[in-house]
């Protein structure tokens, strides 16, 4: 390994700027350690630092979606939307970033290209695209889910003239679309949010939809101080219920089976839940709904109800109508006004199933020999989640040893935490972790105060380096994808198992055993002397 110009020392780096680095770089601060934290945006916010798309919303409750850790963050941010919008979440995390004082320590618009272990010195050395080399004992990865956009390789796209804009990476600036014909690919959380918003603007919009989703309207409104009040004053009791749920989410879901139940009364409690605008309400409404394939039918015919009740051509609904995974098996969208915008006269929509895309010509995209004549088109096609990010930057551990080559089958991890060979590098919402099946704010808050304990302890011991035994990881993973073999998911064909990009192993790469199962795993393993590491 050659270093080439100065290299800084620190205790700790941190990748990443958003809800997991900021609140990592405060812990690791709280601890005594020095700490460099480095962010690609020129800002903190991570994934809502460049997901400034119009419409973007989180599809998680605003006071949800939220520290619980410090009584000055709660006491000192009032949320004003039911669901809060990308501006207003990345005004929260600047106030939190603020009000913690990490912003000292980041080092922004700057990309980690490598982090490689030295063994002579076990140190990790990490390296960013200004050339800037760091030396750590601790690399800890915040890097987030979904944060590396996706653009699939479609024939002619480089040759296309008009405006290409993706949405997990907006102008900073917006994007004016009046007077022009649009294109949007792509009908996930991103494309059913965006989409409303181009109609409203553009002359004419073209959406190119793969798969429909089933998308459920979010119902947005302004909070009032009373519920922002209440919301504080039970603090307390919010954290409780979001750490004995499974997804951090949590709902009153029945006792019986959907099917013990008569059609008619499944229509009933369906429409009350319809009507509380949160999709926890509805997939977890019965406790098989996303176990038993009949139940789940139940739940995607009632979805489809709603939108032959929306779309005035039935046709048009039908075509709108997933009718090839199950309910839940894709994220379920958030949307407002989105299949009213296929109503307009100047939205149309092509299936992509029915006219697949052949190319980006020079003018627009042709489609089952169709060309549509387009000055912008939006990609809403994704992110290569979960590792992607992880797997962006050349990360090395022992000997020299790849995370590439290691993962190449697919991730390996330890508690979704640490990995073998990698020593002292812990990942926040890593692979194997019940990260994305989850409010992910309360994923993250118990993998930093996990991370941090364990800090602490190998700081208290004077060790050098941790790293989980080969055979620990191996076992947690080959658990997590026992659990994982009766699920849904695989139906959705998704970028919850990387089907979405080609060559990508397919795997369900979160826990899904609950977010409370694994809470109580990881604290036995610390209790346990942090069982399953051995210490060098
Ligand atoms: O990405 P997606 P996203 N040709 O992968 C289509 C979070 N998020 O950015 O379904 C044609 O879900 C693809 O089609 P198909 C949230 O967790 C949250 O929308 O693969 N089409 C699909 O329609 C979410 O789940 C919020 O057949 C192609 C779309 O592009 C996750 O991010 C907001 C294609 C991609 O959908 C990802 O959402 C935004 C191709 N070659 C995002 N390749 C909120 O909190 C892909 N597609 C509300």
């Amino acid at each position: 390994m050659t270093e080439t110009g100065s290299t800084e020392s620190v205790d700790a780096i941190v990748i990443g700027a958003g809800f997991s680095g900021i609140y990592m770089v405060h812990r690791l601060r709280t601890l005594g350690l020095t700490v460099q934290g480095f962010e690609a945006g020129d800002g903190v916010g991570g994934t809502w630092f460049w997901n400034r798309y119009p419409g973007a919303r989180c599809d998680v409750i605003s006071m949800e979606y939220a520290y619980t850790f410090s009584p000055e963050l709660i006491e000192e941010w009032d949320w004003t939307e039911r669901y809060p919008s990308q501006p207003e979440i990345l005004r929260y995390l600047n106030f939190a970033a603020d009000r913690l004082d990490v912003k000292p320590h980041f080092r922004f618009k700057t990309r980690v290209v490598s982090a490689w272990f030295d063994d002579a010195t076990d140190q990790w050395v990490t390296t960013t695209d200004s050339g800037a080399v760091t030396r750590s004992k601790y690399l800890v990865t915040a890097v987030g889910c979904l944060s590396t956009s996706m653009t699939p390789d479609f024939p002619g796209l480089s040759e296309y003239a008009g405006e290409v804009y993706h949405t997990a990476d907006w102008p900073e600036g917006g994007v004016d679309f009046s007077g022009k014909r649009v294109g949007v690919i792509g009908t996930g959380s991103s494309g059913v949010q965006v989409i409303p918003l181009v109609a409203e603007q553009a002359a004419h919009l073209t959406v190119f939809q793969r798969t429909p989703a089933f998308s459920l309207a979010c119902g947005n409104r302004q909070l009032t101080d009373d519920e922002v009040r209440a919301f504080k004053n039970n603090i307390d009791d919010h954290k409780a219920r979001s750490y004995a749920s499974g997804t951090g989410q949590y709902t009153d879901t029945l006792e019986e089976s959907a099917l013990d139940h008569t059609p008619e009364q499944r229509q009933a409690i369906y429409e009350e839940r319809w009507g509380r605008h949160r999709a926890i309400d509805l997939i977890a409404c019965y406790p098989d709904l996303f176990a038993n394939r009949d139940a789940n039918e139940t739940i995607a015919e009632f979805f489809r109800g709603k939108i032959r009740e929306t779309i005035t051509d039935p046709e048009l609904a039908e075509r709108l109508s997933p009718r090839t995974y199950p309910l839940g098996a894709k994220r379920i969208t958030l949307d407002t006004n989105y299949y009213q915008t296929y109503n307009r006269d100047d939205v149309d929509l092509v299936s992509l199933r029915e006219q697949p895309l052949e190319m980006f010509t020079a003018t627009g995209i042709r489609t089952g020999g169709v060309d549509h004549e387009l000055d912008a088109v939006v990609l809403a096609t994704g992110f290569d989640a979960i590792t992607g990010p992880l797997l962006n930057m050349d990360i090395r551990g022992r000997g020299g040893r790849s995370l590439q080559d290691k993962w190449a089958d697919g991730p390996t991890t330890y508690l979704g935490i640490a990995v073998d060979e990698f020593p002292n590098m812990f990942m926040l919402t890593g692979p194997g972790s019940p990260n994305v099946l989850t409010n992910v704010v309360c994923a993250i808050e118990q993998h930093v105060e996990w991370t941090g304990d364990f800090i602490a302890d190998i700081e208290r011991r004077g060790t050098s380096c941790v790293e989980p035994t080969a055979e620990a990881a191996r076992t947690w993973t080959d658990d997590a994808a026992d659990l994982a073999k009766d699920t849904l998911y695989p139906e959705g064909e998704s970028w919850y198992t990387g089907v979405n990009i080609p060559g990508k192993p397919q795997v369900i790469m979160s826990y899904v055993g609950g977010l409370d199962v694994y809470r109580q795993t990881c604290d036995e393993v610390a209790a346990d002397g942090y069982r399953g590491f051995v210490s060098a």
